[in-house]
């Protein structure tokens, strides 16, 4: 197996790498390396040497379907070509990483942009852990001149909104940190609330971190707009079989270390918020609604369907 491959499958399970945007480049950027690096010399050897790697890395973090599309994809260009030749196969590899990343790019600027219009003069958002999508929107508005206030929550256990806040006040956005369950007492305060997305299911519900659901009741309670702001990829196919988004459990010892073995202690990493609670998916094809979200991935992305 490709060092770098176990590398960036250890960085990702060990958060060093987070955010499902952050996770799926990672992954490509390891396909990138095996096609620099293999030592196969046949057709059949290097695609065995792919689906390996496919396997580590989607073992690292089960509920990621960005990252399951960008490496399938990567690995069908591959398997539907007819090329014999490892060299000419790896450099379709890198052809096709580079392709990926310059479409996810793309995507990610004009969710800006669309997410950025939602923002108003003197309003205040709301977000919780650190989703780079949803960072690049209000850096966005910010850029376009807009004065705004973030409200960010701290992300229990592993206190990703603390990313999250670095980066905002960085950007010169007044920015004001709480801890998760502050969230009702703010709420009646925001605007709109901006989360990001780890999954996509073909009802149109989110599964995104831990407490993004608990934050969208409290969104509905206070009408408030509640968006999730993704790119389409984040759907996953599998769910329109029939299959349910499997729900990713971290170690106990990110809750807490020291506590009494006899204790259960549960460490979900996401949660699902249904479609009914969500105003809108700003993705970018636009601000569309949870329920016709598996509609516009068939009308845009139909090879993730095959
Ligand atoms: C991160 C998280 C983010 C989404 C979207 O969880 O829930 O909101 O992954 O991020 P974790 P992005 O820290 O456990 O990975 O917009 O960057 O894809």
């Amino acid at each position: 197996m490709n060092e770098s491959v176990r590398e960036t499958a250890e960085k990702i399970r060990k958060l060093q790498v987070q955010g499902a945007r952050n996770v799926a480049i990672a992954a490509i950027n390891a396909y990138q390396t095996i096609a620099e690096t293999t030592t196969a010399t046949t057709r059949k050897q290097f695609i065995a040497e792919l689906c390996e790697a496919r396997e580590l890395l989607f073992a690292a973090r089960e509920t990621e379907p960005l990252m399951r599309n960008a490496v399938r994809w990567i690995i069908t260009q591959v398997e539907d070509s007819d090329e014999r030749k490892v060299i000419e196969l790896s450099n379709l590899v890198s052809s096709s990483a580079q392709k990926f990343q310059r479409s996810l790019a793309a995507s990610k600027e004009r969710i800006a942009e669309i997410g950025a219009k939602r923002i108003r003069d003197g309003s205040v958002v709301f977000t919780h852990c650190h989703s780079s999508t949803v960072t690049h929107t209000l850096a966005k508005a910010k850029a376009d001149g807009k004065t705004f206030e973030v409200v960010c929550t701290e992300t229990r256990p592993a206190f990703q909104g603390r990313i999250t806040a670095k980066q905002l006040v960085g950007l010169g956005l007044k920015t004001t940190f709480i801890v998760d369950s502050a969230t009702r007492s703010f709420m009646h305060d925001v605007d709109l609330v901006l989360v990001g997305a780890d999954a996509i299911i073909s009802e149109g519900n989110i599964v995104n971190k831990i407490g993004s659901s608990a934050i969208a009741v409290l969104a509905h309670e206070a009408r408030k707009p509640f968006y999730a702001v993704t790119e389409l990829l984040k759907f996953d196919p599998a769910t329109l079989y029939g299959e349910y988004e499997k729900i990713e459990e971290r170690s106990r010892d990110e809750v807490w270390k020291e506590a009494p073995a006899e204790l259960t202690v549960r460490n979900p990493a996401f949660d699902v918020t249904p479609r009914d609670l969500i105003h809108g998916i700003i993705c970018e094809e636009g601000i569309v609604s949870p329920q016709s979200v598996a509609e516009v991935m068939h009308r845009v992305y139909p090879w993730v369907f095959e």
